[in-house]
């Protein structure tokens, strides 16, 4: 597909940001677990925090194929900031867009497109991960409150975002439509940070538990109606795999990139090792990969911003970009050899970084579910039966 001028000069500043900015402080962060603030605060001065929010509510109002570009350039130089970015702009941000009340928009969205607050996404649990339907959370209506029980699993910036939209059921008899969605303050009390998870990669973003001890949420802190949860929850991943398959492109075009600049540089049997055929076969498919992935994001990307429906594409992009990346990093590892295999070179943490991309917002299989779904069409036939 063809990018516009408009599409290039995002591109370019995100990638001059991202190079020259981030990429310098990814290996210190990752080694120290350290949360990426002072880099957020820039890219909420840079509009990259607000990307798809309208000029209205303080963004940049910026098509899909943009922050696609954007994600993947930031992704290239520290995935741990990228996941951030992408649960923040896609789910959080796109779920106030589309449930919001005027209120909850001018209180809320509005300080996230500038960075001033990052909201973070909790709808996984101990015992629900790949089936959300299955949540055991719970909001009671009382008066003016709602009290919210249950722990929240894998929450992205649990200890470090002020937002969280948070999943749980109105009606706990009815299903994936007795879900509703609530936004929730760090500051509300019975609400508590859980424990830190000890993860292989992405390290500079925390993932923790969430916990809720009779917390009272504000009624007017419910964001759509009650038993909208299910579907503010599957449009907001339908805009979030997007935006992961974006960071894998990124993540895959780093790990290709360094790869091939080591192969021409490294020299065995008297030359480069990029003069093997073996190597050049390697590379070939290593950058067949990364351009499939490319163009499967841009697809999705584009299709959204022409308002399609977009489920399926969104699926197939996140499918295949995060295969790849888990595919083209531990390629560069190869090439790399020995060193490869230390913390000398990024490729390790590349690495590490990959390989949580085929699990998180939807794993490998349930992409699959997905697109089969929407090919064969035969899904709610069954179910009416
Ligand atoms: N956008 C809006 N609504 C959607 C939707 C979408 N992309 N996909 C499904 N829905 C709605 C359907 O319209 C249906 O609504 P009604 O029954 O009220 O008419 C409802 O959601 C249930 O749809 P479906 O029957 O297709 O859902 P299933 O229970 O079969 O499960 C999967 C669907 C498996 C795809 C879903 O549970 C899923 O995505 N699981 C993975 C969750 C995940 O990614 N977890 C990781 C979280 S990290 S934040």
């Amino acid at each position: 597909m063809e990018l516009t001028r408009e599409h290039l000069m995002i591109q370019k500043m995100a990638r001059e940001f991202a190079r020259k900015d981030l990429a310098p402080l990814a290996a210190e962060r990752d080694q120290k677990h350290e949360y990426p603030a002072e880099s957020l605060r820039q890219m909420g001065e840079l509009g990259l925090l607000g990307m798809l929010v309208p000029e209205e509510y303080g963004g940049e109002h910026m098509d899909t194929v943009s922050y696609a570009l954007a994600m993947a350039e930031v992704a290239y130089a520290c995935a741990s900031t990228a996941v951030i970015m992408s649960v923040h702009n896609s789910i959080c941000c796109g779920s106030l867009l589309r449930f919001g009340t005027p209120e909850q928009k001018e209180r809320y969205l509005v300080p996230m497109a500038k960075g001033k607050i990052i909201c973070s996404f909790a709808l996984s649990e101990p015992e629900a991960g790949s089936d959300p339907a299955s949540m055991e959370a719970t909001a009671e209506k009382q008066g003016d409150y709602y009290i919210l029980n249950g722990t929240k699993r894998w929450i992205t910036g649990g200890a470090t975002s002020g937002l969280f939209i948070v999943l749980a059921k109105t009606d706990p008899d009815a299903g994936h439509r007795g879900i509703s969605a609530f936004l929730v303050t760090r500051d509300m009390e019975g609400f508590e940070t859980g424990r830190l998870e000890d993860k292989m990669g992405q390290c500079a973003s925390d993932t923790t538990d969430l916990l809720f001890s009779n917390c009272k949420v504000p009624a007017d802190h419910l964001l759509g109606k009650e038993g909208d949860g299910f579907v503010v929850a599957m449009s907001g991943l339908d805009d979030g795999r997007i935006g992961i398959a974006a960071l894998s492109l990124g993540l895959g075009q780093a790990a290709l990139d360094h790869a091939v600049d080591y192969a021409k540089k490294r020299v065995q049997f008297g030359r480069p090792i990029a003069d093997n055929q073996g190597l050049r076969w390697m590379i070939a498919d290593m950058a067949t990969d990364v351009e499939a992935a490319r163009l499967l994001v841009l697809n999705a990307a584009a299709k959204k911003d022409r308002k399609e429906a977009c489920s399926k594409e969104a699926s197939m992009a996140k499918l295949h970009a995060s295969e790849m990346a888990n595919r083209v990093t531990g390629q560069a590892i190869q090439i790399y050899g020995g060193y490869g295999y230390t913390r000398e070179f990024p490729v390790e943490r590349f690495y590490r970084d990959a390989r949580v991309l085929t699990i998180y917002e939807g794993t490998t299989q349930i992409q699959k579910i997905v697109i089969a779904n929407h090919v064969i069409g035969d899904r709610k036939k069954k179910k009416k039966k």
